[in-house]
């Protein structure tokens, strides 16, 4: 590999640090090389690990809230006076566009720190009073106390938006961390490494190991049994691979996993803006995010005109290099994924799919069509039992379905291994309460998508994952409660 090109390396115990296996880092906009990437080896995560216990003996094991609060608040300055290394970063790994890397993925990114460092310094503990048999007054009150060492382990879709999600309440509450972003997206948490240095945390505090997942640095950590905790984010399946090594020790684990998520678009709604919702929640980020829309029920005497208007929409997306202002769709991730979307767009076909538009790839005629892209695909047209309807694509696709009454579409919307979140568009809002209280999901989007107070408990149900992140519930995963009973 060329020695021109930058070499991403491990932060371990306060230094960056190199070794000796490489993978490339590969443009996803046109086949390019970025870069190299060191891959962590077992006796490089041992002594990441290794650091990140002896931080917690050391000066971060020592810190109050408030001082890690102000850490926090450190690296989110430091996250925003490198704002456009971050936005460069992110858009060379993933292809999404600048607009979104600015608007979402870094803002996101400084929010999570600002948020967690707000939430860890109100962060109070709960107190009792009861009479004892002597008759003396007791009271009983609870203790915040970080898990010790806490494994990170990260997708690449929305690369520092979710490291950070994790990363920030891990610190607040105490934590060492290592954290392993995914192999497809190194560069910003790369950037966060190095941020994290300049904000002066204590050696081992936060650490980071690049690799991929099985038999690399992903499984070399999850196994490793000096980890107190895991917190993933990524596919189904490997939540079920990490919830099998997490078995040994009994280590705690939150998973936010995949999804195949419903809109659903009932007459009344305001037209326009459904329209114009649903293109979101099905296209943005070449849909590559969890909460997309991959499943769209309409009611019937407005599918047609629905299915017309989205599909006018969806050819109306600009695709093409990410760093164009004007450009809404940026490639997909890699190559490897781009083969499994075409091998759905396929499927969808043998099923018997009427595809409205899209459903094969995009020619440039110049370097791009090196790269990942494929157009906006709607289908019509299938089975509910259809593998398109039920399994997640994750890529820029939905399957529209007229229905015809709530209890209907109730029942199709349930009818899924998956539970992450579903979007609703209707005007009237007494519908909305009972029928959102009826999804098995974990959150629902009332005329709005991917709207999020981060004090909201966020995760899902069934396939979708484990536990419950944001607010005070990443603080409850994040830290173990001690009670402590007093009598005076
Ligand atoms: P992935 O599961 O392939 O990889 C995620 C991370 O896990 C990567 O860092 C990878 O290297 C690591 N990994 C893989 N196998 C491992 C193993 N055996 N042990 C330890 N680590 C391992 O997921 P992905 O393709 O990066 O991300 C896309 C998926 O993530 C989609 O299914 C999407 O729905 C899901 N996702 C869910 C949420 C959510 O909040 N629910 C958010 C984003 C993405
Ligand atoms: O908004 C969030 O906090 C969050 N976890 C979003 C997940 C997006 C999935 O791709």
């Amino acid at each position: 590999m060329s020695s021109s090109l930058p070499l991403l390396r491990h932060y371990i115990d306060g230094e960056f640090v190199a070794s000796a296996k490489r993978f490339a880092n590969v443009s996803p906009v046109d086949g390019r090389m970025l870069g190299e990437v060191c891959e962590a080896d077992g006796d490089t995560v041992n002594r990441a690990v290794a650091a990140a216990r002896a931080a917690q003996a050391g000066a971060w094991g020592r810190t109050s809230a408030g001082e890690r609060a102000d850490a926090l608040l450190r690296i989110a300055a430091g996250i925003e006076r490198r704002f456009e290394e971050f936005v460069a970063a992110e858009v060379g790994d993933t292809g999404r566009s600048v607009k979104q890397a600015r608007s979402l993925d870094i803002a996101r990114g400084v929010q999570n720190f600002r948020t967690f460092a707000e939430l860890v310094r109100q962060a109070g503990g709960e107190f009792y009073e009861m009479r004892a048999a002597d008759g003396n007054d007791v009271f009983s009150y609870t203790v915040r106390k970080p898990h010790g060492v806490v494994a990170v382990i990260s997708p690449w879709n929305l690369p520092l938006l979710l490291l950070t999600w994790k990363v920030a309440p891990a610190l607040a509450c105490g934590n060492s961390v290592v954290a392993k972003p995914s192999e497809e997206t190194p560069a910003s948490a790369s950037l966060l490494a190095e941020v994290i240095h300049e904000a002066g945390l204590p050696a081992g505090a936060f650490n980071l190991v690049h690799g991929f997942g099985p038999d690399s640095a992903g499984e070399f950590l999850t196994r490793h049994p000096d980890v107190d905790a895991i917190t993933f984010t990524g596919e189904s399946r490997t939540g079920e691979a990490i919830m099998r090594v997490a078995a040994a020790g009994v280590r705690e684990v939150s998973f936010e996993l995949g999804g195949k998520n419903a809109a659903v678009v009932f007459a009344d709604a305001d037209f326009d803006k459904a329209v114009a919702g649903v293109l979101r929640s099905s296209f943005t980020n070449s849909g590559q995010v969890c909460l997309c829309s991959e499943r769209v029920y309409v009611e019937r005497p407005t599918f047609e005109r629905f299915v017309a208007a989205l599909k006018a929409g969806a050819e109306k997306l600009k695709i093409g290099y990410p760093d164009e202002d004007d450009v809404d769709m940026g490639p997909l991730i890699s190559r490897a994924h781009r083969d499994k979307v075409l091998d759905y767009f396929a499927l969808a076909r043998a099923e018997g799919a009427t595809v409205v538009t899209g459903g094969g790839v995009p020619r440039f005629g110049d370097a791009r069509d090196d790269g990942a892209y494929v157009q906006p695909t709607i289908w019509t047209g299938l089975d509910d039992g259809a593998r398109c309807v039920r399994e997640e694509v994750f890529g820029p696709v939905c399957h529209v379905a007229p229905f015809d009454s709530e209890e209907e579409v109730v029942r199709r919307v349930n009818d899924s291994e998956y539970g992450l979140c579903a979007a609703l568009w209707t005007r009237d809002l007494k519908r909305a309460h009972a029928l959102s209280r009826r999804f098995r999901v974990g959150m629902v989007w009332v005329n709005t998508w991917f709207l999020r107070d981060l004090r909201t408990p966020f995760g899902g149900v069934g396939l979708s994952g484990i536990g419950r992140e944001g607010g005070r519930h990443s603080l409850d995963f994040y830290s173990e409660l001690t009670t402590v009973c007093v009598n005076p």
